[in-house]
């Protein structure tokens, strides 16, 4: 029996705008954009995970606020869960997977070319957005 892995991506917003981070790699995945984040330690909750991965990987601080409904497939046993959270403190910078970052307004969500898996919960976030 295999128990899922998940992989927590962050939805951030700032100034209605949401953060899309382009990645640099593996070979399969460098390009493409996603929202950033990563796998949960053992003992850590989705919400520590969140806050610990953008940390080193944007060097900001960030609140989650809520899970966006779903589960999302990756490469087994990894599952994507995404929950919104809001820039606390610092400015993005892409410090560690990613080689460019971009703020998207909710109109513009679909000007980048997004991971497939992280497609459902862009369209959810965008919505959160343009409602304000
Ligand atoms: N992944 C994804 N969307 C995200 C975050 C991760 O599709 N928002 C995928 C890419 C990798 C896997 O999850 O196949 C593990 O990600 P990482 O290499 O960042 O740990």
């Amino acid at each position: 029996m295999t128990t899922v892995r998940v992989v927590v991506g962050g939805a951030v917003f700032d100034r209605g705008r949401l953060l899309a981070a382009r990645r640099s790699a593996p070979p399969e995945l460098a390009g493409r954009w996603e929202l950033p984040g990563g796998k949960l330690e053992p003992g850590e909750s989705a919400r520590q995970a969140l806050v610990r991965e953008l940390r080193e990987e944007l060097g900001v601080e960030v609140e989650p606020l809520a899970r966006i409904d779903g589960e999302w497939p990756l490469k087994p046993p990894y599952v994507l869960h995404v929950w919104t959270a809001r820039l606390l403190a610092g400015e993005v910078r892409p410090l560690q997977d990613h080689d460019e970052l971009r703020w998207l307004t909710p109109d513009r969500v679909d000007e980048v070319d997004w991971l497939e898996a992280d497609r459902p919960a862009v369209a959810a976030a965008a919505r959160l957005l343009s409602a304000g």
